[in-house]
């Protein structure tokens, strides 16, 4: 079976990085590590390619040489994940697809030939059991969680390195706590499943070998829900790994009760972690009491960001407008606690209810569920029927966004952040792109740009105060850029025809 996997095109959103990628000649942020990992779990005797539309086209000439066509993807990718089926099924291929997106809204492919649900260690061996005696059927779905210490390790030769500006690689799965709007212990489960440190130094050694050298993304729900396997087993060993070679710089996410762990902070950064995404929600209590985000709450969060920070830790956060408990002041109180937190890349979103989750049943059981969502949580609609109100709640998000991405108040940010930061000893290399990104960034921000009188004025203080944080300085100047764009793409506040 000749095999084409494809992941269809990301939408220009927060997370996509497009305007900051165009500094560094990158087309994508992260290769699709899903479908790699599918790649490695195929019958090793089908040829496989794989088109990553985000960075390559999906050509009549690989559609004619396929068979088969596996297909993954976000709710985000929707609607080019629809184009891509349609053109397949045009070409005559047998369409097989999994993933987030289609185990969340499965219902919505009916064209699909093979619906290959959850995770594929537990439903593609069936499936492809089935497919050989020719009996395969239309959906294969389970409820159990699979053992990832048996994953195998993705296929990273089916992938150009050069296209991406970081590579990711999967430790765990799962996450011990409960947040009401969070899928993710529907997806992967309460229980934290771990791969073991032999895995991943594996896979570590594999990217190496490859010739990778740039940041490495470890894409785990909360990094630290294991906390007594990190620090005996996997960090002595990334520490270890790190010895001798020119280190690599990780980031990753977890949650905020990181920062009443010293040990494993330093633990981390000695293993070359540099950043964290955090979900801070709300510094509203009765917020964080509302979603049942146990671990943020009775703490000063302002101080644990601050902890992390000075351990060597950049904290990127997740923040939330729109819970019940929300009134129209909340708008002030985030855009007070994100400028005091230095917390430079604040995603704000508004609440959302994704399939599977404990708020989409109670929406569902209160009469407030919009039926559609757009799976961006950044682009200013929501799926529930807010108490607020929606267009309080949608003007008080464009606001907020307005103020925290302009110029003044997003540069500002960048001096507390770096004035709390403790330099990490590992470094992203400098290579050729990024010299010239440089150059780019003095032209674009530094010249043509609105924030030219912001971007000098923190390149000098950068210069006299903490000169080794320079690269550092530049990056954040230009995700400024790519925040701000996105804000002006968006509006902040999209109009779906769902909402007339
Ligand atoms: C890394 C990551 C990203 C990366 C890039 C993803 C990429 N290029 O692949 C970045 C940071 C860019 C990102 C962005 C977003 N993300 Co994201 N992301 C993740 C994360 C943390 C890891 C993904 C991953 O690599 N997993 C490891 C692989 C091995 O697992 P997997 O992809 O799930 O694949 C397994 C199964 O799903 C299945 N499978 C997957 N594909 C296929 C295909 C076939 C044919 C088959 C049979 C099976 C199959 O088998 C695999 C092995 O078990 C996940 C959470 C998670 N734990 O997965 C969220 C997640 C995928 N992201 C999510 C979301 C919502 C987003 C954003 C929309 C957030 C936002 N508000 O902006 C943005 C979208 C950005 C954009 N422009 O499109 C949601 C998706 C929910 C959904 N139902 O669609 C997830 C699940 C997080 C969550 N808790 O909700 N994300």
């Amino acid at each position: 079976m000749r095999t084409l996997l494809i992941y269809p095109e990301c939408p220009d959103t927060f997370w996509s990085y497009k305007y900051a990628l165009k500094f560094i000649r990158k087309r994508a942020a992260l290769p699709p590590l899903g479908l790699l990992t599918i790649g490695a779990m195929l019958p090793k005797e089908w040829p496989k390619k794989l088109v990553d539309v985000n960075v390559t086209k999906l050509t009549e000439k690989d559609l004619a040489w396929a068979d088969c066509a596996f297909i993954s993807g976000m709710i985000v990718q929707r609607e080019s994940a629809r184009e891509i089926i349609a053109r397949c099924k045009k070409a005559n291929l047998k369409v097989i697809a999994g993933g987030p997106l289609f185990t969340s809204e499965y219902d919505q492919f009916e064209d699909v030939d093979h619906l290959v649900l959850n995770e594929a260690e537990l439903t593609l061996p069936p499936f492809l059991a089935d497919l050989e005696k020719g009996c395969a059927r239309h959906i294969y779905e389970t409820s159990g969680f699979c053992d990832i210490r048996k994953t195998p390790a993705p296929l990273w030769e089916l992938m150009g390195l050069k296209n991406y500006a970081s590579m990711s690689i999967q430790f765990s799965r799962g996450c011990p706590f409960n947040c009401e709007f969070c899928n993710v212990t529907s997806l992967f489960g309460h229980r934290v499943r771990m791969k073991t440190a032999d895995q991943v130094i594996a896979e570590l050694d594999e990217l190496y070998n490859q010739g990778w050298r740039g940041q490495v993304f470890f894409v785990d729900d909360n990094f630290i829900g294991n906390k007594v396997y990190l620090k005996a087993h996997l960090l002595p060993a990334l520490i270890q790994w790190q010895e001798g070679r020119k280190a690599i710089p990780f980031n990753t996410e977890a949650s905020v009760n990181l920062a009443d762990d010293p040990a494993l902070m330093e633990m981390m950064v000695k293993a070359g972690f540099d950043a964290v995404f955090i979900g801070i929600e709300t510094p509203n209590e009765e917020g964080l009491a509302e979603c049942n985000k146990q671990q943020n709450k009775n703490r000063n969060l302002l101080e644990s960001v601050r902890l992390i920070q000075r351990a060597g830790l950049q904290v990127a956060g997740g923040f939330i407008v729109g819970f019940d408990s929300d009134t129209p002041s909340i708008f002030q109180q985030q855009i007070e606690f994100i400028q005091k937190s230095g917390i430079v890349t604040a995603m704000v979103g508004l609440l959302n209810a994704p399939p599977g989750t404990r708020l989409y049943k109670r929406m569902r059981e209160e009469g407030r569920l919009i039926e559609f969502t757009s799976g961006d949580n950044t682009d200013g609609t929501t799926n529930i029927l807010p108490r607020m109100g929606l267009e309080i709640l949608r003007e008080g998000y464009r606001n907020l966004m307005q103020r925290i991405y302009s110029p003044e108040h997003y540069y500002k940010r960048v001096l507390t952040f770096l004035r709390e930061y403790k330099r990490p000893k590992v470094k992203t290399p400098l290579d050729f792109q990024r010299l010239l990104a440089v150059l780019r960034s003095i032209i674009r921000l530094g010249i043509v740009g609105k924030e030219r009188f912001q971007y000098w004025k923190i390149l000098f203080w950068t210069l006299f105060c903490r000169p080794t944080m320079l690269p550092l300085t530049i990056t954040l100047a230009i995700y400024g850029h790519h925040f701000r764009r996105i804000c002006e793409l968006k509006d902040c506040s999209v109009s779906p025809k769902e909402y007339q």
